[in-house]
């Protein structure tokens, strides 16, 4: 398989000739298990560990390799090798890490399009949606929105979800699909272009990995075969994998997400609620919170129904949840820096004392 095939392009390969890194070897990160990364170059697939000089050098999660990044790797035997440096990404979709506050999980990167998926019974939810949307806003990534499990529901209830969801995202494209009758595979294959990824996001059981599996005609990935009922909150597939489709697109399968906290998300949220966040220019303060001040132009539109209600509420939920992450990162950034100069100065204490 030739790097092209993989996603490579013109810029990576532009980087890897500006920093002399033709010595290496170039790969992608297709697996990743606990720091142990499954890479595949144009001979084949490694097992891999980054240089101790990296890991030294890491400041946080974002200087390690993730599924999906172009790495330049040297490689030993049949099938280990060194990863030395990570190409300059794309894109990034990460979110807010579960149970670590202020700490930021890598979903993939050098993503073109995200599948945002959710099933059409019990998981559709619009809110979620927004958030979801929101990641790839500012992630640099192109959303579509895949509604699956649709031979659950008629043609009235179909059509009364696409009616909420047009209520309150526009301009992202929507693609119907059921894995049991196959209906709307022809238009998501027709959406699929060699040499472009795309990353499944959604909750756990919804059929990602159903559908990446019949895209691809071979069950690479493990779905749940047992009642769901029996199974509540258990999650089918375990790690992050990167597969090759036949036509040339590039899939992404990822475990089901629970929480899709946000990040670092101003773009996002700007781009998501934009007809909230340009109304708010007309608001009479400057620092309008939009949620009691007078002459407040956001909570009159809401008022005369021309931003949806349930919105605008998800839109301050998600702000909310962007400040208390930026401040708590700023917290720990002055306390580190406070502990380096602390250190500092111990130092040099030292020397005068010896
Ligand atoms: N009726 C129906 N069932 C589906 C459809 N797609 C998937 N399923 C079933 O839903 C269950 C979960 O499917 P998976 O593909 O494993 O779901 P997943 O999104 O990969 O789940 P995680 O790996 O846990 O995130 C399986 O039993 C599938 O057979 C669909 O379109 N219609
Ligand atoms: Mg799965
Ligand atoms: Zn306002």
């Amino acid at each position: 398989m030739k790097l092209e095939d993989l996603g490579y392009n013109s810029s990576f390969e532009k980087f890897r000739n500006d920093r002399n890194l033709n010595s290496f070897e170039i790969g992608r990160v297709i697996a990743e298990h606990k720091e142990r990364y499954t890479i595949r170059t144009d001979k084949g697939e490694f097992e891999a560990e980054i240089t101790g000089n990296m890991r030294f050098a890491a400041k946080n999660r974002e200087d390690f390799p993730a599924v999906g990044d172009w790495v330049a790797l040297s490689t030993y035997d049949a099938d280990f090798a060194i990863i030395h440096q990570i190409l300059p990404r794309f894109s990034t979709i990460k979110r807010q890490a579960v149970g670590q506050f202020g700490e930021i999980q890598i979903i993939a990167t050098n993503i073109d399009y995200a599948f945002l998926v959710q099933a059409v019974d019990r998981d559709f939810n619009v809110n979620r949606l927004e958030r979801y949307l929101t990641i790839c806003n500012s992630s640099n990534v192109s959303p579509i929105i895949i509604l699956s499990k649709t031979d659950l529901v008629n043609q009235h209830q179909l059509s009364e979800i696409l009616e909420s969801i047009g209520n309150r995202i526009k301009d992202v494209p929507i693609i119907a699909i059921s894995n049991e009758t196959l209906d709307g595979y022809e238009a998501i294959k027709a959406i699929i272009e060699k040499g472009k990824t795309y990353c499944m996001l959604g909750s756990s059981g919804v059929g990602k990995s159903t559908l990446l599996n019949n895209l691809s005609g071979k069950a690479i990935m493990r779905t749940d075969t047992i009642s769901e009922s029996a199974n509540r909150g258990r999650h089918i597939t375990s790690h992050r994998e990167l597969i090759v489709l036949e036509n040339g697109g590039i899939l992404v399968d990822n475990p089901g997400m629970r929480e899709v906290g946000i990040a670092d998300s101003t773009s996002g949220l700007a781009i998501t609620f934009d007809k909230i966040v340009s109304l708010s220019q007309y608001c009479k303060f400057k620092d309008c919170t939009h949620t009691s001040e007078v002459g407040c132009s956001v909570l009159d539109a809401v008022e005369k129904g021309e931003i949806d209600r349930a919105s605008y509420e998800n839109y301050l939920k998600m702000e909310r949840e962007k400040a208390h992450f930026e401040s708590t990162v700023e917290e720990r950034r002055k306390k580190d820096k406070e502990f380096g100069k602390f250190l500092k100065n111990y130092k040099k204490e030292m020397k005068k004392n010896r």
